[in-house]
């Protein structure tokens, strides 16, 4: 069928429920162009891929099994299907691994250039998370300069990553007896490096070919980025760049202004973003533009970027991954900046058809089409200061048709664990308590962190806001990261009011506290905000010795990155019962797969778990917080239950949505 033809029977209201990226994705088409939402329909995804049952770790395959009967082949050199699922995943977490570890590394750069005074654009600007973050580690902070204890915060952060032998520096912030599991388990990761390396090692053609052996590589590597890597970027970053408060902050692409020069920061490490904002607020930058003909400079994140200065300075944010290609197409921006992770290629072409400056900033991801123009750390404001001048250029020769979808979406973000426990139990007595004992007494059942990407292969922000919707129904409270937290914001369950649509319990805790029953804690990165609120709750008593005796389950219902993967496999090594949506890279029936869904619990870590459905996700996940409640002898009176999974599997598969 002529492309053309195909394009015109497409209606994007059934492939995401986000009303502004419809309208643009029906805009794209009209103008002729397409999107990854065309691509994904156009491109079906290779099922054997999609199983995971594929080798082409050497030149004698690639090695296609069967996902039917999977035991009846093996690759050339003899690999089962256990095998080469099992590498791959290995790989899978590598890489993800990698992009979150790395980001650490630059946030930990910085960090050191500023306190040797290299680096003068950025400062110390929380000096109280400095200390804690260097008490929480050991680091001795009584009667020394704030430049000392810096000194040695930057030292002992540094061994996260280039240690060969001991446990990294915030294994210090794991609960004992979840620690004590890893050291039996040999799982304590030693430095992210060596971890990496590792792994690429063992998934090398005719090494490790035991899958639970490889599986154990897995953990040991996903906890080297959750409380490794992910965890220095966040800390760095919060000294940096201050830790979030929460605010009330827009969401959706409302936020870009007809008569003003738009700039959109997408990508995910926050220096580009902080000395954007700086540039963005220079008077004479400001006077430039209004010379030019525009009131002002506007500036709104996308995906991660956008989601850590939500968080931090409430800068209103355009819109999740998906919806990247959707803002270009408003014709309104004239700059787009990125730097790593989740850029996709397609924007440099799509933004040439719309006449949107698109520059690459990082030395790690040019982009064919693109401009590059380099940040330097040591003198970001250059960079800076050249996309704002080509950002008003751009303004006075804007295409005459733009079209801005109206809509804003209010809702409170910068829920750091901090200001969870502030909230929680006030100045002078913040604490955890209020919400051990409210889980206690059964007000809130347990707690949920729900987060991830988003996927065209399922309806965009349907599944997330599904899923969430149905676990405050039953009174789990939510924590959110990354693009699912956009998703919930557009959907706008991060409100207070959201509350009506929570359980009897839920709602009361969160009307007496003032907080939204949906708690928005960052980015990607900032999951591990999640893992040190969980190891506080175990700290603070009441709910069992470890992470995995908690009333707690995580999900990435949309998931696509590698990112993902580690991410999720780092919640499962920590304890939590983690369940993925979309698709998942191992067939069930082998024995690579029952170790991931079952016998990791039995072996007293989380577990993975599978749907599409969004019910049967968030069902799975109240039953396993039943499950723990249940082993903590807090149940209380059976609740009853309006809706279970046994009535869900007697449902026909209406909600399952595949583009
Ligand atoms: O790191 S949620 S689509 S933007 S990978 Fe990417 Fe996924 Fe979004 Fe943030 Ni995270």
């Amino acid at each position: 069928m002529p492309k053309e033809e195909k394009k015109k029977k497409v209606n994007y209201a059934d492939l995401s429920i986000c009303t502004s990226t419809v309208q643009m994705l029906q805009k794209i088409a009209e103008d002729g162009y397409e999107s990854a939402f065309d691509r994904a329909l156009d491109l079906k995804p290779c099922p054997i891929g999609s199983d995971s049952a594929c080798c082409k770790n050497c030149s004698m395959g690639p090695c296609r099994l069967n996902p039917r009967d999977p035991y009846s082949k093996t690759g050339v050199c003899g690999a089962t299907i256990d095998t080469i699922a099992a590498r791959n995943f290995a790989r899978m977490v590598a890489s993800g691994a990698s992009a979150h570890t790395d980001h650490g590394m630059s946030m930990l750069d910085i960090f050191r250039g500023v306190v040797n005074g290299e680096i003068k654009d950025y400062q110390i600007k929380d000096v109280e998370k400095l200390i804690s973050v260097a008490e929480s580690i050991g680091i001795e902070t009584k009667d020394r300069e704030i430049k000392e204890i810096a000194k040695d915060l930057y030292e002992e952060l540094e061994r996260t990553y280039t240690q060969v032998e001991g446990e990294i520096p915030f294994m210090k912030r794991v609960p004992p007896k979840t620690l004590e599991k890893w050291r039996e388990l040999g799982i304590v990761p030693r430095g992210s490096m060596r971890e990496i390396m590792e792994i690429m090692h063992r998934t090398h053609i005719g090494v490790d070919q035991e899958y639970s052996n490889i599986v154990k590589q897995c953990s040991r590597t996903a906890l080297s980025d959750g409380w490794g890597g992910s965890m220095v970027a966040t800390e760095i970053s919060d000294i940096l760049y201050g830790t979030p408060k929460p605010l009330q902050a827009p969401v959706n692409m409302g936020c870009l202004k007809e008569d003003e020069v738009n700039i959109i920061i997408h990508g995910h490490e926050p220096n580009l973003f902080e000395s954007m904002l700086a540039a963005v607020n220079d008077p004479k930058n400001i006077e430039k533009a209004k010379e030019a003909g525009a009131k002002g400079i506007n500036i709104a994140g996308m995906c991660c970027s956008g989601a850590e200065v939500l968080e931090r300075h409430g800068i209103p944010h355009a819109g999740n991954f998906l919806s990247a290609e959707a803002v270009v197409a408003t014709g309104a921006v004239d700059i787009m900046a990125v730097d790593v992770q989740c850029i996709m290629q397609a924007l440099a072409n799509l933004s040439e058809c719309y006449g949107t400056k698109f520059i690459t900033t990082n030395p790690r991801a040019h982009i064919e089409g693109a401009i590059h123009i380099e940040l330097e750390e040591t003198n970001p404001m250059e960079c800076c200061q050249e996309i704002v001048e080509m950002a008003i250029e751009r303004f006075k020769n804007r295409p005459k048709r733009i079209v801005i979808p109206r809509r804003e979406d209010w809702g409170i973000h910068g829920f750091s664990h901090e200001y969870i426990k502030y909230m929680l139990g006030g100045t002078f007595r913040a604490s955890y308590k209020p919400l051990n004992e409210n889980i206690i007494n059964g007000k809130i059942r347990g707690a949920a962190g729900v987060v991830g990407c988003v996927n065209a292969r399922v309806k965009h922000d349907w599944v997330h806001t599904e899923v969430v919707k149905e676990l405050i129904k039953n009174n789990v409270l939510v924590l959110q990261t990354g693009c699912s937290q956009i998703s919930l914001a557009k959907a706008g369950l991060l409100k207070p009011d959201a509350a009506v649509l929570a359980g009897d319990g839920l709602a009361e805790v969160c009307e007496t506290v003032g907080m939204p029953p949906v708690l928005s804690c960052g980015s990607c990165v900032d999951n591990s905000r999640i893992l040190v609120a969980a190891a506080e709750m175990v700290r603070t008593g009441g709910l069992g010795d470890s992470i995995a005796d908690l009333p707690l389950a995580g999900a990435a219902p949309e998931w696509m990155s590698e990112k993902a993967i580690s991410i999720g496999h780092y919640f499962v090594a920590s304890g939590v019962y983690t369940v993925f949506g979309v698709t998942f890279p191992s067939i069930e029936g082998t024995k690579f797969h029952k170790h991931l869904f079952e016998e990791l619990e039995e072996m007293g870590l989380g577990k993975w778990g599978f749907a599409k459905d969004p019910y049967d996700m968030a069902w799975m996940m109240i039953e396993h917080i039943d499950k723990k409640r249940e082993a903590l002898g807090i149940m209380g009176k059976k609740e009853r239950k309006l809706f279970d999974m046994a009535d869900r599997r007697a449902l026909p598969e209406e909600h399952v949505v595949s583009a």
